[in-house]
This record gives structure tokens, sequence and C-alpha cells, in this order.
């Protein structure tokens, strides 16, 4: 029986960069979910009788509001939902199944690289036909929605079995309960050279996959042991846990530093190692004694795509995040491809997918993808590396290197001051904005600065403008800082400060990274007064 509840509406559910994130108490406040939700349908047109897709990343919480979201798509027309078995779906899984099955779209249930557990984040995000996250258009007009809202409809039934794969209904609609990985174990042997890799494998070679008890674990067991034939052991932490076992499952230097210090451990390291985030849309890259930068991972890749079946005819351009370094961008030149430049988050390239101007995307946040699915795709990232490698049979260095020695190598680094006072972070990117047409000219040290704007973005599909996307300041030479606030966090403010020097000299490009960019590091501090405004001595997270 379907049932309309009477609601009062919430002023803070504002999409941020991807989805609504909260602590999970604030998402259990009464009907906060379901405000959510309901907010969505409101502001999408004619999917009655259509399919949506439901899934998560398995965090504390995720089995509650998957039952609640199945109810309500039931008692607002939905003809059918696919749900992964245990409400188990990476995001990249997610959004191929949309695509695949010409789904309306889909809701995905992820904070993502953010902990998970009954004190720590929940996250809700829309994803539309195409299988990428909602535009802003969508976003925005779901918050306006949520404002407003004063009902939701739920159909009044008992939990569903998510456990078994079924096809069960409720009243009209039909639940699909299905296997979270075959679809997509399936797209990945489309796209690249398994008996190449199991055949890498059989010759010795070393990896670690770190799932990091979250959601990528069933998937790259499936992928990486079962299918290409890696011992078992190589995939780690293989079962999502509703806490992620208490870490913080962001792939990057600080929380994988197990992974970091065993693959630096020198002669004796695996060959490869490789980890993801939460929800399975990020990838960490580490060779025998040598990280990765996403930037430049996503400058390789796009480099050695073609040597990959997926790839073969060549990719048809790149795109990057504007705080993304821009080593990609001597890739697309290079091969005369076209390069695009969006604000953070994945939902900006989804018009350059669809359009066809681009085949391969990255963001500096250890996002890569391509025109597979819409959304960055963790493990589509360590496959077409392995595939790389081994169609190369080179080692992760020799490639980078190489790399580096070509196209000249873009220093990189982000420093991250999380928690910091709303008000402080604010007024910093204030002072910055006002500053910005007295910048030009200015010297700082032995820097000059050449250009500073508050980046907007044109989108050239669409036309849609999406103005203050972060403060960038050009110095004469390529160098370049950039400041903006993240749009993921979910208590204060986090400040990114995003810093890229280029070095086209190869006798220069063993430098330790931070001592590198010293200068730039500290020219962000004298433009933006990092340390009186936050009243912090350094940065929480380096990557
Ligand atoms: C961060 C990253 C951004 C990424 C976003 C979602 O956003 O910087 O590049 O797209 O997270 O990634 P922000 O606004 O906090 O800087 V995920 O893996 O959390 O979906
Ligand atoms: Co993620």
């Amino acid at each position: 029986m379907i049932k309309t509840i009477a609601t009062k509406p919430y002023d803070d559910q504002k999409p941020g960069t991807s989805g609504l994130r909260k602590k999970v108490p604030v998402f259990q406040q009464e009907n906060y979910a379901q405000n959510f939700i309901q907010s969505i349908f409101d502001s999408l047109e004619d999917f009655a009788g259509r399919t949506l897709v439901i899934g998560g990343d398995g965090r504390y919480f995720n089995r509650e509001v998957i039952q609640i979201a199945i109810k309500m798509a039931a008692a607002n027309g939905f003809g059918k939902v696919m749900v992964g078995k245990g409400g188990i779906l990476s995001t990249p899984a997610a959004s191929n199944l949309i695509r695949k099955y010409k789904a309306f779209g889909g809701i995905i249930l992820s904070a993502s690289h953010n902990p998970g557990g009954p004190t720590e984040d929940f996250g809700i995000k829309y994803n539309t036909s195409n299988g990428g996250p909602a535009p802003e258009k969508i976003t925005d007009a779901i918050y306006a929605r949520s404002k407003v809202i004063d009902s939701y409809k739920i159909f009044d039934a008992p939990d569903l079995d998510l456990d078994a794969i079924a096809t069960l209904t409720l009243g009209d609609m039909i639940v699909e309960i299905i296997d979270p990985v075959a679809d997509y174990a399936e797209l990945m042997e489309e796209l690249f050279d398994f008996p190449a890799i199991r055949n890498l494998f059989g010759l010795g070679f070393q990896m670690v996959f770190d799932a990091m008890s979250a959601v990528t674990g069933p998937y790259a067991k499936e992928i990486i042991e079962r299918r290409l034939g890696a011992p078992e052991g190589t995939v780690r932490n293989f079962t999502p846990l509703p806490d992620f076992g208490g870490h913080h499952p962001d792939p990057n230097l600080v929380h994988a530093k197990e992974l970091y210090d065993e693959m630096m451990s020198g002669g004796d390291a695996p060959d490869f190692g490789a980890a993801s985030d939460g929800d399975g849309d990020r990838n960490l890259i580490i060779g025998r004694g040598i990280f990765v930068t996403p930037s430049d991972s996503l400058a390789v890749l796009a480099a050695n795509a073609q040597l990959a079946p997926g790839y073969s005819k060549g990719i048809a351009g790149i795109a990057r995040s504007m705080p993304t370094s821009t080593a990609a961008d001597k890739v697309a030149e290079k091969r005369g491809i076209g390069m695009y430049e969006t604000p953070t988050g994945w939902k900006f390239f989804g018009n350059l997918l669809d359009a066809g101007k681009v085949t391969i995307c990255g963001e500096e946040s250890a996002g890569t993808g391509s025109d597979h699915v819409r959304e960055k795709d963790g493990l589509w990232a360590v496959l077409l590396w392995l595939n790389i490698l081994a169609v190369r049979g080179e080692s992760v260095e020799d490639i980078v290197t190489q790399h580096w020695a070509t196209y000249g190598r873009n220093y990189y680094s982000r420093h991250d001051y999380e928690g910091v006072d709303s008000d402080a972070a604010n007024g910093l990117i204030a002072a910055l904005r006002e500053k910005l047409p007295s910048l030009p000219g200015t010297k700082i040290g032995d820097l000059t600065v050449a250009t500073a704007d508050d980046f907007a973005y044109h989108d050239p599909v669409d036309n849609s403008v999406s103005r203050n996307q972060g403060i960038r300041v050009l110095f004469a030479g390529g160098s370049r800082v950039v400041f903006r606030l993240s749009g993921t966090g979910t208590s204060g403010a986090t400040l990114r400060v995003y810093i890229e020097r280029y070095e086209p000299d190869a006798n220069r490009h063993n430098l330790e990274t931070q001592a590198a960019l010293a200068d730039l590091i500290a020219a962000a501090e004298t433009l933006a007064d990092i340390r009186a405004r936050t009243g912090r001595d350094a940065p929480t997270v380096i990557t």
C-alpha cells in the first residue's frame, strides 16, 4: 500500500561536489533521507515505469537507506529497481548498470573516501541516464525542492531480503537483486587484454591491491585473482565493512601508508601496488620505489591507452579538472587531440564524454576514468596500468621516467588543511578574491605572477557557466598555485592548496617533490596568509 507521509523540510540538503554528505546522526534525523530522496524524485520527470539502479559502498546505514529508497521508488511509480546483492554496488559499477540496462537513473549511497560508522559519514547521490552524476541544473533543483518539501510517498511493506539473487515484486514494481560484480567484470574483459595480463602474472609479476575494507574487495577478488590469475592474497582487506575496519578509505599516501612503505622497501618490494577508496572510484598507483601522482598517472594512461584493446583506435581527447596538473596537456598537445579543463567533480566530464570530445578524464584527487562509464573508476585505472605493463614489459619506474623525459615533469602536491573554522576558510578565499586584480606583475621571491583569476567554466556542450571554482595564481614560466575549499567534507571547512611546477630538464627530474616546490609553497603562504588565518602551522594531509 502506498502511503503519503507529512514531513518538514531541512535547510541543509545542498548537494556538494559529489552528492549530499553528512554525518550519520544527521541522516538519522526523522525523515531526513526520505526528504532528500523525495526531493530527487520530485526534480525528475517521466520516469513512470522506468528502471532505477540502487546500491552503495556497504558503509554504516547503507542497508536502512536502501530499503527506504526501494519502497519510495515503488510508491513514486518506477517500474523496476536493480539492486546489488547485499546493497553493494561500486560507483563505477552502478554507472555501468545504468548505461547497460538503459535505466532512467540511479541512487548511489556513499560518502566515498570519507570514513564510515555510526558517528562518521554517509551520503546520497543521484546519477542520470547517461550513468553520470546529476549536473548542477538537477542538483540545484533537488536542493530547491528539499527546502519546501512537505510530504513523501513510500510503499508500506516489510523489508526485502537483499542477500539472495532474486526477482521480487513490491506492488507493481519489480525488484531485481543482482550480482554486483558480473556486469562490471564483463565490461573490463571487453576493454583490456586479459590473456596478456594473465601471462604477466604467470611470469611471477607481483602485485598488491588494498581494497581498504571497502567496496572494491569483491570486484578485485573476482577480476584480479580469479579471472587474471594473480595468486590468492594479492587482494587485501577485501571484505567490505560498515566502518572500513575503523580506517579512512582514502587511497592516499597518508591513509594507505602501509602499502606505500611496502612498495618503497627496496628490491624485494612487489612490482606493482594499488588501492581504491570507499566507493571504488579512486585509485592509488605505486610502482616498486615510485609513487605515481594521480596527475602523472592520467598523463601516462592517456599516452599509452592505445595499448589496450578498448582504446586501440586512439583517444579522442583528454579532460582534467582545473587543479589537476598540466602533465596530460603535454600529451594532448603532442598528439594533436583536444584538451579540456573543467571544475573539480566528475559531473563536469559528462557532457564532454557524451559528445565524444574526450575519451579519458582525470582528477588530481586519484580519479581517472574513460568513456566506458560516466564515473571515475578505480579498478579500471589499475587494469589499464596492468595492461600497459604487460604489453611494454617494463617497470612502472621505467615507464614514468621515460614519460618525464619525453614530456617534462610536472612536480605536483596538494596540501589539505582539514577541519578549519568555516568563517576563517571563507575569509581566506574572500581576501584572495579581492586581491586578484592587483596580482599580475607582482613579485613573490623569485616568482612573478603572470595571471590570477577565480576559475569559471563555460561548458562547450550545453553552454552552462559555473563560476567561483577555485582561485588560481599562475606564475611566469608555468608554475602555479590554486586555492579552493572542499565540497565533500562534513565538519568545518577543508582548504586545499594545489601546487605545481613544470620542469622540462631531464637532469632535474629526480628532486624530492616538496623540495622542488618549496618556493611555491612559500608563495602560497605569502599570498593567502594561511597560518594566521587558519591557525595551522602545517597541512593536515599532504598528497
Ligand atoms: C573531492 C576531490 C574531487 C572529487 C570529489 C569526489 O572533492 O577533490 O576531485 O571529484 O572529492 O570524489 P572536494 O570538493 O572535497 O575537493 V569521491 O571519490 O569523494 O566521490
Ligand atoms: Co570515491
